[in-house]
């Protein structure tokens, strides 16, 4: 924590040697515990995706940790954490050499693969946050994983990339910081858009939108403030999507 020059994002660490989950976790103590602090663990045995998936967590020296939030926000404007997450690891890891790319809306892409995945966890009230968990993992020396995702993962080792865990928590946290702190003055959706978008890998491209067993191909067109997909259907028309219970998947 010493190494850390943020105002108050991991001013308070738990720290674990194996955990179910970091987002359990984070859920369990968010209403005692302060703003910005950091959940963080070598392993995860029940690590946790969106829509009920699992995120495969074993002690192979990734990054699996959840960050408690309570900003002063509408419980609507919740998934624009998710793009500022986004953002701010996109960025964190070019700062560090690492070229990633933005799976809309919360996967980080590494040569084509999954490096890194971002869940957020909400609890609410009509018209007020409790908090917000920020969960993140990311892969880092794993060069082996189950059959299930060996084609669609990778980790930074695995792409010839040795980088200490510290540094990309000290930068992530950093990036993160700087872009929350404006986001709740409500300063700067346009110039985080802007930076998510330029990430973007499914922006100008057929995607296809994935519902429960429900498929659609569609043009990916944009990506508006509100951190939404917006797509032109094959029969012309223009439609909003929101992250909250779709995937999309490369034509
Ligand atoms: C995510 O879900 O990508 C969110 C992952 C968030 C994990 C962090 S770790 C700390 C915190 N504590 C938790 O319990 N969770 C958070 P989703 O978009 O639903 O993607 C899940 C899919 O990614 C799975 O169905 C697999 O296909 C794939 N996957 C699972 N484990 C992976 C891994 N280690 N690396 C890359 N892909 C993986």
């Amino acid at each position: 924590a010493h190494e850390l020059n943020t105002k108050f994002l991991g001013k308070s660490i738990f720290h674990f040697e194996t955990i179910d989950s970091t987002n359990t976790y984070a859920k369990k103590i968010a209403s005692e515990e302060v703003d910005g602090t950091v959940v963080i663990s070598e392993e995860q045995t029940l690590g946790r995706g969106r829509l009920g998936r699992i995120w495969d967590s074993k002690a192979y020296e990734g990054i699996w940790m959840s960050i408690i939030l309570k900003p002063n926000i509408l419980p609507y404007r919740t998934p624009f954490l998710t793009i500022i997450a986004g953002a701010s690891i996109a960025n964190a890891l070019n700062n560090l050499g690492v070229s990633v790319g933005i799976k809309w809306p919360n996967d980080i892409i590494l040569n084509g693969k999954k490096l890194c995945g971002i869940l957020t966890e909400l609890s609410a009230e009509i018209e007020r946050v409790n908090y917000i968990v920020l969960g993140i993992g990311m892969n880092v020396k794993n060069l082996n994983f189950p059959n299930e995702i060996e084609n669609i993962a990778t980790s930074l080792c695995k792409e010839g990339y040795d980088l200490s865990r510290v540094d990309i928590v000290r930068e992530i946290l950093c990036e993160l910081e700087k872009n929350y702190l404006e986001f709740i003055k409500n300063e700067n959706r346009e110039k985080i858009i802007d930076t998510y978008k330029k990430y973007s890998v499914v922006l100008g491209k057929n995607i296809f939108v994935i519902k429960n067993d429900d498929r659609e191909l569609v043009e990916c067109v944009d990506i508006n403030i509100d951190g939404n997909l917006i797509v032109k259907k094959s029969n012309g028309a223009i439609k909003e999507v929101m992250s909250g219970e779709v995937s999309v998947r490369g034509e």
